[in-house]
């Protein structure tokens, strides 16, 4: 089993309003469809290093990390070898960008979180998020 790690990047991370959704361009696939931006933990890394490097190269941005979204199994299930953790974070420096794998990204007002076409895995994950 493999650790994926996604952001739930927020304006705010006590009264989140608006959350950030990234079109995925790559791979075939999943192109088109919306994702919370991250991705696969590399060995050595703990989970919150590989959150920091995956959005300093997928965003440009540099972020702190609040509360993990959490899934009472430990991890949300992507495919039968992917799973994920989720955390909120915030930015603290610089303006996102689609640099890799994406091409668009949208900030999404509470109340409609759930409206873009989310990867399969993350729609189970938004729904959580907006009941907190
Ligand atoms: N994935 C699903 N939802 C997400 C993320 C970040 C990733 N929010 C899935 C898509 C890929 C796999 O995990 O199949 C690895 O992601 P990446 O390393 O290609 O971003
Ligand atoms: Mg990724």
């Amino acid at each position: 089993m493999r650790l994926v790690v996604g952001a739930a990047l927020v304006d705010d991370l006590s009264a989140p309003r608006r959350l950030l959704a990234a079109r995925r361009s790559a791979p075939p696939a999943l192109a088109g469809k919306w994702e919370l931006p991250g991705g696969k933990v590399e060995p050595g890394e703990t989970p919150q290093e590989a959150l920091h490097r995956e959005l300093a190269e997928e965003l440009g941005v540099v972020v702190r990390l609040g509360d993990e979204v959490v899934h009472p199994d430990g991890a949300w299930p992507l495919t039968p070898d992917l799973e994920m953790r989720v955390w909120f974070g915030v930015l603290v420096r610089g303006t996102p960008e689609p640099l890799q794998d994406h091409d668009e990204l949208r900030w999404l007002e509470r109340g409609s979180w759930a409206g873009v076409d989310w990867l399969p895995g993350d729609v189970p994950l938004v729904a959580a998020m907006e009941r907190l």
